[in-house]
């Protein structure tokens, strides 16, 4: 299936895991890291998204750094890949246990901060200008361990300093209402395009889209990803599946609900998403069960499947589309997409 121009799709090193989960050990060997990155091309992938330390251990002296970050780049270029966008890890480290810009350690809310500097000039490195800033721990356990006003005020400073810090970067706020936090501070997407618009540049503030994240909060990810495009501010996303509300689960995009893939891929493709150089992201985890040698196939298998909705996407009859809105007709309308979901021709 040959790829529309528009379209460059990019995943992180994350999504080939080993299958561990928080009740049992890994399932299969872990790929080594060279391997991985020789994976992208062969998947018909154009970039690579990173973690700080997806890229070289985060406590590295800054010339030592350099050089892990020379050595990554060389074997990036050498595949012909570009780097989408990179993210500070603040989840990890025993001092984000209470969170990074929000934690009551002053001291802490220094590392983090630090932290996400560092991890800015990382871009640099890699020639990356998205930022991505998901805010795992930026919330409580118990609603009274922080007072919330303080942590928003508290957030947006960070995000200020690391603007004020990296003139190249641009902000990406990664919204997610709950996990690992039982209440985060800033659940959903509307949240997160409002804080960026409070920062010191609202011009380099914008929102990544998870799918799993949007539907966790109750919301359809492309009604997320309309108000985020409408705005101008949807510069890269997460697609993926989630079968209702429990834990996040970072399904092939489109395995669980078919139709509520085809409006992303619908909203994505009349906003003329990727004309820009937007890429499409993946955030997706292989089944435990899974083999190692089959521990691909949910990449290769959520991109099929965007590609084949792009199809009906642009197959649809756009005209007909509008005939049926103006006359509120949405019960023909309804059935013309299923109909086309399910590949009835004419
Ligand atoms: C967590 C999540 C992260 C971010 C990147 O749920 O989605 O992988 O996408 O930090
Ligand atoms: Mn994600």
């Amino acid at each position: 299936m040959s790829t529309p121009a528009q379209y460059r799709f990019t995943f992180g090193p994350w999504n080939i895991s080993t299958g561990a989960d928080p009740f049992g050990p890994p399932a299969r060997k872990e790929m080594e890291y060279a391997q991985k990155l020789k994976k992208y091309k062969e998947l018909g992938f154009d970039g690579v998204q990173f973690h700080d330390d997806d890229i070289v251990p985060a406590d590295l002296d800054w010339q030592a750094t350099l050089k892990g970050t020379a050595e990554v780049k060389k074997i990036l270029d050498g595949e012909g890949l570009f780097v989408e966008i990179i993210a500070p890890r603040l989840w990890e480290d025993p001092r984000t246990l209470d969170g990074g810009f929000t934690s009551n350690d002053p001291k802490e809310r220094q590392y983090a901060i630090d932290r996400a500097k560092r991890c800015a000039d990382l871009a640099d490195e890699v020639g990356c200008k998205n930022f991505v800033l998901w805010l795992a721990r930026e919330g409580t356990y118990i609603r009274e361990a922080k007072c919330a006003k303080t942590a928003i005020a508290r957030i947006v400073d960070a995000w200020s300093a690391i603007l004020e810090h990296n003139k190249n970067i641009r902000i990406l706020g990664e919204a997610k209402p709950n996990e690992p936090t039982d209440s985060a501070f800033l659940p959903t997407v509307g949240h997160m395009m409002a804080i960026g618009y409070k920062t010191v540049d609202p011009a380099r503030s914008g929102v990544l889209i998870e799918s799993a994240h949007s539907i966790l909060a109750g919301i359809d990810p492309s009604e997320d990803m309309a108000f985020a495009l409408y705005h101008d501010k949807l510069w890269s996303v997460h697609l993926n599946d989630q079968n209702g509300l429990k834990y996040d689960q970072d399904k092939t995009f489109g395995s669980v609900d078919l139709r509520r893939a085809f409006n992303q891929v619908w909203v994505l493709e009349k906003s003329g998403y990727g004309k820009n150089g937007e890429a499409v992201g993946l955030d997706v985890k292989a089944m435990r069960t899974t083999t190692f040698e089959d521990s691909l196939q949910h990449l290769a298998n959520s991109k099929t499947l965007f590609l084949r909705l792009l199809d009906i996407v642009r197959a649809v009859d756009e005209k007909k589309v509008e005939e049926l809105r103006a006359a509120k007709k949405y019960e023909q309308l309804e059935m013309l997409i299923l109909d086309m979901l399910m590949g009835k021709k004419g």
